[in-house]
């Protein structure tokens, strides 16, 4: 398996600290965590072959899902808000612009030290100096394993027609290993460590290609499986009005980010029945999880009949997760990424959250190896 990834995601992003519970943290979304999913994947080379090649492709695909406002104050926030006096580790807001907070006079805050609250919809997205630097970077790397998906998805169809590629083998497979993570980031709040929806960025460049459309003239069909154990609100709110891409998540119930992820919460207008909605309790086991998965795979997944899929890749669902976890062990990741493998589509995995760094790698590596069908599952 083909694996995109760049060194610019361990080097610049790297805020000290954050804030659970009301108490100051170590940042866990941290640069570690690259390194030692990088160090599982170069130890089984036989599995993966990892590159460095990013190409650029510009502002285009990443505005098509994030506004115009939203960027620019990404990428000239830190440096306004070290001027006003803000703390070095990064901006963080003081005031959110709540739903109830009376605005009686239409003001809106002047610099960002107190506006970044208008981007901003927790204290889990800290931004230093170089972080819109740090997310364009993880968009492109996550944006060229998305065009090779196409290369090698083609190449599939090809060997199928052809009937040289047998059809049991794994789908043609790429993962992506990024940060900063993306699946929290709205059109334009960030959150939860995110800043763009990588994902997001990645399906609607899929159903945008022109040279992609089908002999109907109709846009090819993208179904996003968010697997984090966190609900994926930005994702969700992307495309909520939309049947293409289908968003569905299993995620833990009641945990963060604590508004969002209902399983009532179903699309709306042309999107209705378009977002699927599994909350599971935290008791959740491996056996339970791979159930969830199978049963979304074979009543929305298989029926919504795409072309592409994009995993949410997350392991926070894992049992000794430092902020988050079910009871899933490293054993079910290997079956998770069989019941992906039988899907039988071309299918992209980009990562997003996971924060037990020591089994970062095997349980992530665990999940890629289960699509390769190379563990026994
Ligand atoms: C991408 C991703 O996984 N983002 C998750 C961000 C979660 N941030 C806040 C989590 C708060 C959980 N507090 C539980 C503390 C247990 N010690
Ligand atoms: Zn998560």
């Amino acid at each position: 398996m083909k694996v995109f990834t760049s060194k610019l995601c361990t080097t610049l992003h790297t805020p000290e600290f954050e804030f659970h519970g009301g108490a100051q943290s170590q940042h866990y979304e941290c640069p570690e965590r690259r390194e030692a999913i990088l160090k599982y994947l170069e130890s089984h080379s036989d599995s993966f072959e990892v590159t460095e090649h990013v190409e650029d492709f510009g502002y285009e695909p990443i505005k098509r899902v994030h506004k115009q406002g939203f960027l620019n104050y990404l990428e000239t926030a830190y440096d306004e808000w070290i001027l006003e006096g803000g703390h070095p580790n990064g901006v963080m807001p003081s005031t959110i612009p709540h739903y109830r907070l009376a605005r009686l006079g239409g003001q809106t805050p002047t610099n960002s030290l107190t506006n970044a609250g208008e981007y901003c919809f927790d204290m889990s997205a800290v931004i230093t100096k170089d972080t819109f630097k740090a997310a364009w970077n993880a968009a492109q790397v996550t944006l060229t394993a998305t065009k090779d998906l196409v290369r090698v998805a083609d190449q599939y169809e090809k060997g199928l027609a052809a009937g040289t590629t047998v059809s049991r083998e794994a789908p043609p497979g790429l993962y992506a290993l990024v940060r900063p993570p993306g699946h929290h980031a709205q059109s334009d709040l960030c959150g939860g460590y995110c800043f763009l929806n990588n994902v997001g960025i990645a399906a609607q460049w899929l159903i945008d290609r022109p040279e992609l459309r089908q002999k109907d003239g109709q846009p090819k069909k993208v179904a996003i499986i968010d697997i984090d154990f966190h609900h994926g609100n930005g994702t969700q709110e992307l495309f909520y009005k939309t049947s293409n891409p289908l968003y569905a998540s299993l995620h833990g119930r009641d945990a963060y980010p604590h508004f969002t992820g209902a399983a009532t919460e179903r699309g709306e207008g042309e999107g209705l029945g378009f977002s699927i909605n599994v909350p599971l309790p935290r008791s959740t086991s491996d056996d339970e999880y791979v159930e969830a998965l199978e049963k979304l795979i074979q009543e929305h997944i298989i029926p919504y009949d795409a072309d592409y899929i994009i995993i949410s890749l997350g392991v926070d669902t894992f049992k000794d997760d430092p902020i988050a976890g079910f009871l899933v062990t490293s054993e079910a990741y290997p079956r998770i990424g069989n019941a992906i493998r039988k899907i039988g589509l071309p299918t992209l995995f980009v990562q997003e959250g996971g924060y037990c760094v020591e089994k970062l790698g095997l349980n992530v590596g665990g999940i890629l190896q289960g699509f390769l069908g190379k563990v026994a599952a």
